[in-house]
């Protein structure tokens, strides 16, 4: 079955935002949010595995979905709702194999030839970016822009598509009607720490305010 994806899909970022996944998590879904993507790129093993611990915890007791970055093993052993893979992480037929077939697997695509491969894959949404630029990835790949976007939508057919890198109050309507399905956030949601709920139901409104958005949060 088509996942259907919130408009808005949050990453954590501890660098940026100084606080623990658990404590974005919690402010994130105060902003509304209701699916969310831990990502550390940083962390030892051990410590990701617990502070996702803590945050599955809070987003599951408010009905929140939680995604793993990589670590296809601390989703697993945890029982998060999915992970989050690129090109080069662990394969996504593995992962699923793992995993089973509930969970969701999100793979990243950074060009309309990887996205049109990725049909094949038993994946349930694709990411597709750096849209703009970004300095919450390191060694991004080219920035895609809204033509790159526009085009992959045209054949990704069945998937989801999110967008991301670099997508901001002022570009996320243009990404939307470009055809994203959803668009994922770091740096616009975390970057000021006091604001993370405000800024989540800020960005989450206006996503709903388009006309094909109504009542999918
Ligand atoms: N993958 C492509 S761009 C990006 C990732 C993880 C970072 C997006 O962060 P921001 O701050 O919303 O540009
Ligand atoms: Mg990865």
């Amino acid at each position: 079955m088509r996942l259907d994806l919130p408009k808005i899909y949050p990453i954590t970022d501890t660098q940026l935002s100084r606080l623990t996944h658990a404590e974005q998590v919690a402010r994130l879904i105060e902003g509304g949010a209701s699916l969310i993507q831990l990502r550390d790129k940083i962390s030892p093993p051990r410590e990701f595995y617990r502070q996702a611990a803590a945050a599955l915890q809070v987003a599951h007791h408010h009905g929140a979905r939680l995604i793993i970055n990589d670590r296809v093993d601390i989703a697993l052993a945890l029982k998060a709702d999915g992970v989050h893979l690129g090109q080069t992480d662990f394969p996504v037929e593995a992962a699923r194999h793992l995993l089973g077939k509930e969970a969701i697997i999100g793979f990243s695509t950074h060009n309309a030839e990887q996205a049109r491969l990725a049909m094949a894959l038993p994946v349930d949404y694709l990411a597709f970016g750096p849209i703009f630029p970004t300095r919450s990835k390191d060694n991004p790949d080219p920035i895609t822009g809204l033509i790159a976007l526009k085009k992959t939508v045209t054949i990704k057919a069945s998937l989801p598509l999110v967008a991301i890198g670099g997508i901001k109050l002022e570009n996320v309507l243009e990404v939307l009607k470009a055809g994203a399905d959803a668009v994922a956030v770091i740096s616009e949601l975390l970057a000021d720490p006091a604001k993370i709920a405000e800024n989540m139901s800020k960005i989450l409104a206006l996503a709903l305010s388009l006309p094909n958005t109504v009542g999918i949060t």
